[in-house]
């Protein structure tokens, strides 16, 4: 009825939307492809209801400096001359106009807000006002995981000792960060220290190396790191100078992006299990942390929300669907897609995230934005560019692991051997990159 009436009266219903996902999770990718299926509407396999046609695509400028403009034409190059985009190392949108045949009078309008994928890991600074609540949160999680005890163990011994200096403690926390960077695994924050705020990332390199180059922070004179309770009793200038960089730190780097986040209409969850599985329990652990963090800031009650609430006048909690995507599923065989094992595996990393949201619709989806492998049918074999030891990018046939039915109690990285393919898409950019279930998600998160 609203859309009718909002049809008749021909107002323009604009919906933005925020893709979320770890560092190398496929976001920009996501957003690539599905741009260009909406820019180029019937030119790939991308079907919308029954029957709807989109037309009028148009690409709006943008008034507002940040976030700077998603460099769609260039992603679309990259995928056209058989390269992956480079990684994001700023946050940025996409807004675009269209008409869809299916509401009557009026245009959509979508923006697409994009990030890099290592400032997830500060949605806990986002989510805690509060810099003490913060070091409990976070040290907690390095408590919980035995995993974590070559990284973080040091660390957890130094804070719990009596003489605390603040040179040692920042110069152990880099430390920490750095042994989490080696062992892939995303909750590295303040994010900064894996990718600073000029976008530029960590160079490889040994714990030492890694944590004598990189700052914890927002500057060399402006670091943090987590404090139990106790040591803030006992060291409350050192405890007051933390607190204060964390806040700093929360302004400057971590609400902008979240705030952005918790504008959203729609969310896109971007969950890369092959690389879950890849990359062994300790990885999956921290990516769902990330994920319980992500939707702590949008419960309603949560104190970014209360601060919106506050100071943005004209804020509202605006979130109303979330899609879960099992994304890069061309890396997967059919058969585990048709298994449901894939999707199985998503609903189980999950549920407890989308239970935190009561009042928002959430759905699943499996998808592959840039689809670039070819199944070799009967058997647990793909066909693909695959990256590994491949310099002339020839298709090869390469087998592929099969999807647990659940996710194992515990597995090491290399137990689940996926590999990364170069894209397989059109040169011709009238002709989106093929892909799969992408219409699916966006009927849903335009709906
Ligand atoms: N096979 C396949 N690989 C994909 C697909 N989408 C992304 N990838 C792979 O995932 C990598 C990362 O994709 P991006 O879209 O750059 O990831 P991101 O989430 O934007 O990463 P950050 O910018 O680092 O946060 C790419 O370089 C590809 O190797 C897909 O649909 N299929
Ligand atoms: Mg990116």
């Amino acid at each position: 009825m609203r859309k009718f009436i909002k049809g008749v009266l021909n107002l323009r219903e604009h919906r933005n939307v925020a893709v979320t996902g770890i560092a190398g999770g496929g976001k920009t990718v996501f957003l690539t492809s599905l741009i260009s299926h909406l820019m180029e509407f019937g030119q790939g396999n991308f079907h919308v209801g029954r029957g709807v046609d989109i037309t009028d695509f148009r690409e709006i400028p943008r008034r507002e400096k940040w976030p700077p403009f998603f460099a769609h034409s260039a992603y679309r190059e990259d995928l056209a001359r058989g390269r992956w985009p480079e990684k994001s190392t700023d946050c940025s949108e996409y807004v675009c106009r269209f008409r869809r045949s299916d509401w009557m009078l009026h245009t959509q309008g979508m923006s697409f807000f994009d990030f890099p994928g290592e400032r997830t890991a500060d949605a806990a600074i986002a989510a805690f006002s509060d810099y003490e609540q913060w070091s409990g949160h976070v040290l907690s999680h390095f408590e919980r995981h035995h995993d974590y005890a070559a990284a973080a163990g040091p660390y957890l011994d130094y804070v719990r000792g009596h003489e605390i200096s603040r040179d040692r403690l920042l110069h152990l926390y880099r430390e920490t960060l750095a042994g989490l960077i080696l062992n892939y695994k995303p909750l590295v924050t303040p994010s900064t220290f894996l990718l600073d705020q000029q976008g530029v990332p960590a160079d490889p390199g040994t714990v030492q190396e890694i944590a004598a180059e990189r700052i914890a922070g927002t500057a060399e004179n402006r670091q943090f790191a987590p404090l139990p309770e106790k040591v803030c009793r006992e060291n409350p200038g050192l405890a007051r100078e933390m607190s204060v960089e964390f806040r700093i730190y929360r302004k400057k780097v971590a609400l902008p992006v979240f705030e952005k986040i918790s504008r959203a209409g729609s969310l896109v969850v971007l969950v890369d299990i092959p690389s879950l599985l890849a990359g062994g329990v300790g990885r999956y652990n921290d990516n769902r942390q990330i994920l319980l963090d992500l939707f702590e800031i949008l419960r309603p009650s949560s104190d970014l929300g209360t601060l919106l609430l506050r100071y943005l006048r004209f804020w509202r909690r605006s979130l109303s669907r979330v899609a879960f995507v099992a994304a890069k599923a061309d890396l997967v065989h059919p058969m585990d897609v048709e298994n449901r094992r894939l999707i199985g595996l998503l609903k189980m990393m999950t549920r407890r995230t989308a239970e935190m949201l009561p009042q928002v619709k959430c759905e699943w989806f499996v998808c592959s934005a840039c689809h670039s492998t070819f199944p070799v049918p009967g058997v647990r074999r793909l066909k693909g560019r695959i990256a590994r030891g491949n310099p002339e990018r020839e298709f090869k046939e390469y087998s592929v692991p099969e999807l647990p039915e659940a996710w194992p109690e515990n597995w090491a990285p290399g137990d689940y051997p996926f590999f990364r393919v170069y894209p397989d898409a059109p040169e011709n950019y009238l002709i989106p990159p093929r892909h799969m279930g992408l219409d699916r998600v966006f009927e849903f998160i335009s709906g």
